[in-house]
């Protein structure tokens, strides 16, 4: 079935429109080199982090987001620096867009004592909270409610600050969500919903597990404005993460983007694949995000070919550089490594 038909979203992205030339005016060469910058950042964090998992020197598993890097990228671009994020366990991508230092989170994944956590936490959890990233949990809808308490505490200190809260499609079909969404809605939290929809929850797909055609048909249930865009997209993602924190910071209240997306790995890794064919996988690799940004950039002569690769490899320079100082990182003494683990 072709990817319009079966997700809702029209995912033509081959010409350049109108719309897409004025955006990239608007945003500029630098802007949009580093919107480039991230996502490759993300795809070869992950591909690192799986090479070493593979060498077993990561503990524990992990849940990779290779394939849905316009997602959060796209999403954190529309902020302002003192802008807020809280994610899920999939949240690489979303702790890069949001300036984490690549070193640290390489030693958090290799349980090193100066990563994110102390080494205590591996790759789920994430956070940076003076760059404004206030984490994960591997528990699933649970940031979403935590989302609605930070943007009631941002409303009540009058700031203008707005929080992007993502989670995966799976995530709305929890009590948390409908809930969450219904108080920030009546309260007008600065709070802007994204699902990372990679049309899976582990093994079931989306379509099986509701009776509506998108996910940001469920907006309509809360009063709030709900959109569905092309996950892979970096610039429609962008535009309409935008037009939603806009919303959100003149004081109007929360919004509902669904980024239709997918994830080229397994749910995590002890996933064998069973639940999809290889022709879906397919299909989608060859919508590769990070590929459709290259040709969008050069075709609209925002920058050459070789800048753009020069991007590319620069971005895999840092994540070679970033592992290998990380591994060389002390790892927490066994005198220490009950510390911050259990409550005081
Ligand atoms: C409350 C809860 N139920 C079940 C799980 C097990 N689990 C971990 S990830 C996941 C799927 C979540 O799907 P989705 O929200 O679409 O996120 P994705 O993994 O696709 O990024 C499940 C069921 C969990 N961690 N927490
Ligand atoms: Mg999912």
């Amino acid at each position: 079935m072709a990817i319009a038909e079966r997700t809702g979203v029209n995912m033509e992205m081959s010409v350049l429109t109108d719309e897409q030339a004025d955006l990239l005016n608007e945003l500029g060469h630098d802007k949009l080199a580093w919107m480039l910058q991230k996502m490759c950042e993300t795809r070869y964090f992950e591909e690192k982090a799986e090479d070493l998992y593979i060498r077993g020197l990561v503990h524990g598993t992990m849940h990779l987001s290779i394939g849905m890097e316009a997602s959060p990228v796209g999403s954190v671009a529309a902020l302002d620096p003192e802008d807020l994020i809280i994610h899920h366990h999939r949240g690489h991508g979303h702790s890069i867009a949001k300036g984490a230092d690549i070193t640290l989170m390489m030693a958090e994944f290799l349980g090193k004592e100066p990563g994110y956590c102390r080494g205590r936490g591996g790759s789920m959890h994430i956070a940076d909270l003076p760059g404004g990233n206030l984490g994960a949990t591997g528990v699933v809808a649970s940031g979403i409610p935590t989302a609605v308490g930070i943007g009631l505490a941002l409303q009540m200190q009058r700031s203008d600050q707005v929080l992007l809260s993502f989670f995966g499609d799976g995530a709305t079909n929890l009590g948390e969500f409908h809930e969450s969404l219904n108080m920030a809605s009546v309260w007008g939290l600065p709070i802007v919903f994204i699902c990372d929809n990679n049309q899976y929850g582990m093994s079931m797909a989306v379509q099986r597990a509701m009776n509506i055609e998108r996910i940001s048909l469920r907006a309509g249930s809360y009063g709030i404005p709900g959109v569905s865009v092309d996950g892979n997209d970096v610039l429609a993602v962008y535009q309409a993460v935008r037009t939603a924190v806009e919303r959100g910071r003149r004081g109007d209240g929360p919004s509902l983007v669904d980024n239709v997306t997918y994830r080229w790995r397994g749910h995590s890794k002890s996933d064998r694949n069973l639940y999809r064919t290889q022709a879906e996988i397919d299909n989608w690799r060859a919508r590769c995000p990070i590929v459709c940004f290259k040709e969008v950039l050069v075709e609209a002569g925002v920058m050459s070919a070789d800048e753009v690769e020069a991007i590319d490899l620069a971005a895999k320079a840092t994540i070679d550089r970033a592992a290998e100082e990380a591994s060389a990182m002390p790892e927490p003494d066994p005198d220490n490594m009950e510390d911050e683990v259990y409550a005081p």
